[in-house]
């Protein structure tokens, strides 16, 4: 079906639709207790592999019938060609009118990827053979600061989508880094973050790499300044800014204005999306840090899983799968939330920058034709690295009164053997999937030995779903393919509920308001918001002094 067959039936209109509304209504009391005790092969079935993702979902509430209605819905909604769109340079960013190449970004040199006549892919290759002598220099030691000393410390001054992935890759892929660099991270407006990442540092050894797609945005720019102020306070000549300074930006012109001069720019492209970007320029830090062949490797990762979810059936495309299970929970069973948990603690800042990648894409109210929908879009997503989660919010999960699908992340080997610590993290995996899906009944409790007043409250209901996702090891590729994986669910997500998961007009407003209010604290107030807004203003500029 075209793109625009499917968008003029709405979807709650589509045939799938109103065929998976009836078929909830006959399934959504079983229990997964007895979707397994009567499907013995359930758990070998309901799994799905590629490129070295192996993806269990059969501890999901559904049937071969939920599927079958799933990928119908898939098909009646254009996905496959919305997908071919995006991968052949269509403006599928309709608000923006942009197209939306994260794909190009690691598309291998000689593939030919099209945008308004011209083949993006050389340029792509330009600007990352750049950054791998960029980094080389860095790496060497060849590159020398101001005084003449080798650069030790990389801050990256940039915030969302110039900040999430970059932080989040640095973390996971810290095993891989230089140990004998410093690398910092520094986004919020808040000055505590820039002192922070600074107060031990020798400013003759650090590197900026001021991270900005339009190099205005306000915490970067304020961050920036202040950088630059910070270092030539130190090193007392602006010359030194050439030496200290380097933009990753699509804004030439304003970097220029900054004083960096552009042979220490590194481009991209508006076809990049911010919460899309890790894998361009806004990567010089990761690649700083691994350097130039881990971020190939990164690349080679993403890559596979594009050309998964491109070529792959959908009955057999993980990418697709998720996004249509994630579907079936938020518009069906009305979850509000996905709790994303990664057993790896280099993982730790993944939940993080999958809450901007998923929430930003999909948190939208109207259509791509601008009609407000009638059903739920983007869930909420959150979570922490296992296992420490489990002595906090899990309660929630297993016993609380709300349904919340989860994710569970998790590798064969560890990148840091010791004792016996692997197996205990992932037998916490299984056993936690297991729980969450079986629970544990009344007779089980009782049967323990359980006191009759106390038997409810050791009752686990069970048939809480989850996706348990296992890898062989945390490297570079893996990491390229995990993100790539919830990228293009994302998009499966995005097509069924017919939204332009790529524009962020919800962000735009706070930029805008803030600026107006910012005149007032440093001038008169102007009166003229809400009582509330008036008086908070008036009551920080007294207490401020
Ligand atoms: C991402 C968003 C947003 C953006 C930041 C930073 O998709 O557009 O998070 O990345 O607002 O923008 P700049 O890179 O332009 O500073």
């Amino acid at each position: 079906m075209s793109i625009d067959t499917a968008l003029t039936t709405p979807l709650t209109k589509l045939a799938a639709w109103k065929a998976l509304e009836d078929h909830f209504k006959k399934i959504s009391k079983q229990h997964l207790r007895d979707l397994f005790a009567n499907d013995p092969d359930r758990g070998t079935r309901l799994t799905a592999e590629a490129e070295g993702i192996y993806l269990d979902y059969s501890k999901h509430r559904i049937t071969d019938e939920t599927l079958k209605l799933l990928l119908q819905l898939a098909e009646e909604s254009g996905l496959k060609a919305r997908l071919d769109a995006m991968f052949s340079g269509e403006k599928i960013n309709i608000t923006e009118k942009r197209a939306v190449l994260h794909v190009a970004l690691r598309a291998p040199k000689g593939e030919k990827i099209v945008v308004d006549g011209e083949d993006v892919v050389p340029a792509v290759h330009e600007v990352l053979d750049r950054m791998a002598a960029f980094s080389e220099r860095i790496r060497s030691g060849e590159w020398k600061g101001h005084t003449g000393k080798p650069i030790k410390n990389v801050i990256n001054i940039g915030i969302g989508g110039s900040d999430l992935g970059p932080v989040m890759a640095y973390e996971a892929l810290r095993h891989y880094s230089r140990r004998d660099m410093t690398f910092r991270f520094v986004s919020n407006v808040d000055g505590t973050d820039f002192a922070e990442a600074t107060h031990d540092l020798d400013a003759e050894e650090t590197l900026f790499i001021i991270s900005s797609k339009t190099f205005t945005t306000l915490e970067t720019m304020t961050n920036a300044h202040t950088a630059r102020d910070w270092a030539l306070k130190k090193l007392g000549d602006a010359k030194a800014v050439a030496k200290h300074f380097v933009a990753v930006s699509t804004n030439a012109e304003e970097v220029t204005k900054f004083g960096i001069d552009t042979a220490n720019m590194f481009g991209f492209w508006d076809w990049v999306g911010g919460r899309y970007s890790m894998d361009s320029a806004i990567g010089l830090s990761t690649m700083l840090a691994v350097g130039p062949d881990n971020f190939k490797k990164l690349l080679a990762g993403f890559h596979s899983i594009d050309e998964h979810f491109r070529t792959a059936p959908f009955e057999k495309n993980l990418p697709v799968l998720m996004g249509l299970l994630s579907v079936w929970y938020n518009d069906f069973f009305d979850a509000q939330t996905v709790a994303v948990l990664p057993y790896d603690q280099y993982l730790k800042r993944f939940p993080a920058y999958l809450q901007q990648l998923t929430m930003e894409s999909n948190g939208k109210h109207v259509t791509l034709s601008g009609e407000h929908v009638t059903y739920e879009t983007g869930p909420i997503f959150w979570g922490e690295p296992g296992t420490n989660g489990q002595h906090s919010f899990y309660q929630l999960i297993h016993q609380g009164t709300k349904l919340i699908p989860c994710d569970f992340i998790g590798f064969a080997k560890t990148l840091n053997p010791l004792g016996n610590h692997h197996d205990l993290l992932m037998a916490n995996v299984f056993a936690q999937t297991e729980a969450l899906a079986f629970g544990k009944t009344a007779e089980e409790v009782k049967a323990e030995g359980t006191p009759d007043w106390l038997v409810p409250h050791r009752v686990f209901e069970g048939n809480r779903p989850t996706n348990t996702i296992l890898m062989e090891e945390l490297t570079p590729e893996a990491l390229g393919k995990l993100v790539a994986l919830y990228e293009h669910s994302v998009f499966t997500q995005g097509a069924i509920w017919q939204i332009d998961s790529f524009d962020q007009w919800g962000v735009e407003l706070g930029k805008v308001l803030a600026k107006r209010i910012i005149g007032e604290l440093e001038g008169p107030a102007s009166g003229k918001h809400d009582s509330s807004t008036n008086t908070l203003i008036a009551r920080y500029k007294k207490q401020r002094g």
